[in-house]
């Protein structure tokens, strides 16, 4: 402990051997009393110091992020998105938070984020079921929540107040219309198609919808699907999976793949198993079809190695934010926001395709299209 006699004025202190000058005392004296307040007092100064700091009330609005993970090219894209749209710069503190995958990861994080009492949750969940439990809490906490991306299945839909996202069912159905009028184009019976689906993570609201669609599509059309197996949206995985196929399957012709980064893998398993992929069925290439159009995506869609891929828009951060602020100015909002999407080919065969009484243009990508491209 340092032995010093405080003093006033013209005297001086010393602390240990050292000597201050009158010029430092102040200082010093402020240092001392903080000191002295550590060690003899009963640290109410410092701790109010300290009080203050932890009662200092966030800047701007305090938004709870919980993001599925990080899986795919799309996902990278989705959290920059988000991160850029509740920036501090837009008046916004942001608790992020990355679930790897796991739902009792994202269960943690709300709860954590009703803890800190942020005045908004943004769930991105990994699948659709489990979370009438932790929504009803956030509810009891009057913290409102925003569904982003995939959708929650709940009973009780005042457990969130909106969702952003796309309709996952819709763009399954624009890539099997656009094989089917493929199909007729190129006079290729039905009976021929021999189609692989190499599926999202199950559960997933994405993978709900573009399975389904597909199995709609395949019964309609009389292809033969010939097995489904989930990829996880990952490359890995996929790559595992198509080789396992087509170790089992010696008549693929298409493989469906419910993501770039899917088909990225799809790719490799096949190129390393001797085969060509590629739009020309008729001569032994085995077509993709993939959905995101990540720039990735795009670049093998630009080289013909995916036949078709289906837009999945990532950027729904300003959507969110816009949405949020909405509710800040007590506007009312809409429960169900779906955005625009696309479908991307190099194949001119196909122009334009129709479901219901909706037509739907394909986009020839060309490098410009790729550059102007924000993912
Ligand atoms: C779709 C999104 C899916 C993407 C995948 O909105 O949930 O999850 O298609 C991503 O790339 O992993």
């Amino acid at each position: 402990m340092t032995n010093f006699k405080t003093s006033r004025y013209n005297e001086t202190i010393s602390l240990g051997d050292g000597i201050v000058k009158k010029s430092l005392l102040c200082l010093s004296l402020v240092a001392v009393c903080l000191l002295g307040v550590v060690y003899f007092g009963s640290v109410v100064k410092v701790d109010d110091a300290i009080q203050l700091e932890e009662d200092v009330t966030p800047d701007g609005i305090v938004i709870g992020f919980s993001q599925l993970g990080a899986e795919s090219d799309w996902r990278t894209a989705n959290t920059e998105s988000m991160k850029a749209a509740f920036s501090e710069e837009n008046g916004y503190e942001l608790f992020f938070d990355d679930g790897q995958q796991k739902q009792e990861n994202q269960i943690m994080a709300i709860r954590k984020f009703i803890l800190q009492e942020v005045d908004y949750i943004l769930l991105a969940p990994v699948k659709e079921t489990g979370w009438e439990t932790v929504l009803q809490e956030a509810k009891d906490a009057g913290i409102p929540v925003i569904i982003v991306d995939r959708m929650v299945d709940v009973a009780d839909e005042s457990l969130y107040v909106s969702w952003v996202g796309s309709d996952f069912e819709l763009e399954g159905a624009k890539a099997c219309e656009w094989l089917n009028t493929y199909t007729k184009v190129k006079n290729i019976p039905p009976e021929e198609i021999h189609i692989v689906n190499i599926q999202g993570t199950i559960g997933a609201s994405a993978q709900i919808g573009r399975t389904a669609s597909l199995e709609t599509a395949a019964r309609k059309n009389g292809w033969n699907l010939l097995a489904m197996k989930s990829g996880e949206y990952t490359q890995a995985k996929a790559r595992e999976v198509m080789g396992s196929f087509l170790r089992k399957y010696d008549n693929i012709n298409v493989v469906y793949c419910e993501n770039d980064n899917e088909a990225f893998g799809a790719i490799e398993a096949i190129e390393s198993a001797g085969r060509k992929v590629g739009s020309d069925i008729q001569n032994g290439e085995i077509m993709i079809l993939s959905f995101d159009t990540t720039k990735a995506g795009l670049t093998d869609t630009l080289n013909g190695k995916i036949a078709l891929d289906t837009e999945c828009n990532p950027l729904l951060g300003p959507r969110v934010e816009s949405m949020i602020q909405k509710i800040e100015n007590g506007e009312t909002i809409e429960k169900k926001v779906y955005v625009e999407e696309n479908i991307f080919s190099t194949d001119k065969s196909v122009k334009m395709i129709s479901i219901g009484n909706t037509g739907y243009p394909v986009t020839i990508i060309t490098q410009d299209i790729l550059d102007s491209r924000t993912y």
